[in-house]
């Protein structure tokens, strides 16, 4: 299978994906959406792979979330269907495997790409991480399971502080909170990454059966909940707000929300 936005490449039992549009952040456009599902609709057929390491191209961004540069007020569709068709699959797909899906975080993880951090099993940071809840900052809400996952794994409190002001969490901070397994220097991080997803795809058949557990001890209600976003996202993706939130991020200002 060949790729645009992604690369992808299997070895030692190891499937690594890469978003690959650097110049944009690695912010994710419909055709980025639907190779990175196939790619994890064919690792997860392949005998071979026993880890997924899932990163993004350069230093500077793992994934900027959706590219807004298509959500201008005439282009923007719905975003509840979005959600439903493009990326809720992604995080379905990471979860449903049984291979273990190791995140490299290389660089700022913001908005879509930010949750998409938190579906992976594990997080090994570079030091120029940053985790954004950035939604609030273009007026919408939490979506690709970010509701769901960042409570439980930082707590209730300190995720609704990164929802609501939507500041960033710096890697150093993420380890303390346990979001991150590790914090390597940024020229460290694709060694580090390769020892600990090689160390994975030698672990035991049990270890697909501990994710399954641990979903079902932790992640029971996902579907229910990335549907419930979607809907909320709709309401949010009609709003005057969110036109502003998209055009002022788009002319390098600050957006001026009227609460409508
Ligand atoms: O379908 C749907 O719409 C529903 C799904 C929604 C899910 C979402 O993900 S909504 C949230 C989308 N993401 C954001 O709101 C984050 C937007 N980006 C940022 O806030 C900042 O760029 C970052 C904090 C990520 C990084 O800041 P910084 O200062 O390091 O870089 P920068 O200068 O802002 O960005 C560098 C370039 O990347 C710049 O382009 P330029 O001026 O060099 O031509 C910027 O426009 C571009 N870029 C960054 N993020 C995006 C983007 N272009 C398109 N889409 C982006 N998301």
């Amino acid at each position: 299978m060949s790729y645009d936005t992604i690369l992808y490449e299997k070895l030692d039992g190891v499937a690594t994906i890469t978003l690959n549009r650097p110049e944009a952040l690695n912010a994710f456009t419909a055709e980025m959406n639907r190779e990175l599902l196939d790619a994890l609709k064919d690792g997860s057929r392949d005998k071979a792979v026993r880890c997924f390491v899932l990163t993004g191209a350069g230093e500077r961004a793992f994934c900027a979330g959706q590219d807004l540069k298509e959500r201008s007020p005439d282009r923007k569709g719905s975003l509840g269907e979005s959600l439903r068709s493009r990326y809720n699959p992604i995080i379905l797909a990471i979860r449903r495997t049984e291979k273990i899906v190791l995140c490299a975080v290389n660089g700022v993880a913001a908005g879509a790409g930010c949750n998409l951090t938190l579906a992976c099993d594990l997080r090994i940071a570079s030091e120029n991480a940053r985790f954004i809840e950035a939604f609030v900052r273009v007026g919408l809400g939490p979506d690709c399971g970010g509701s769901y996952f960042m409570p439980r794994l930082i707590g209730l409190g300190k995720a609704t502080e990164l929802f609501l002001l939507g500041e960033p969490l710096n890697a150093q901070d993420a380890l303390r909170y346990g979001l991150v397994t590790k914090v390597v220097p940024a020229a460290e991080l694709a060694a580090e990454t390769r020892a600990m997803a090689e160390r994975l795809a030698r672990g035991p058949r049990s270890a697909g059966l501990i994710k399954r557990t641990l979903n079902r001890s932790m992640y029971g209600e996902l579907a229910a909940q990335l549907e419930y976003e979607a809907s909320t996202q709709e309401i949010a993706g009609r709003t005057a707000d969110y036109d502003e939130g998209v055009r002022a991020f788009m002319e390098k200002r600050t957006p001026a929300f009227k609460g409508e």
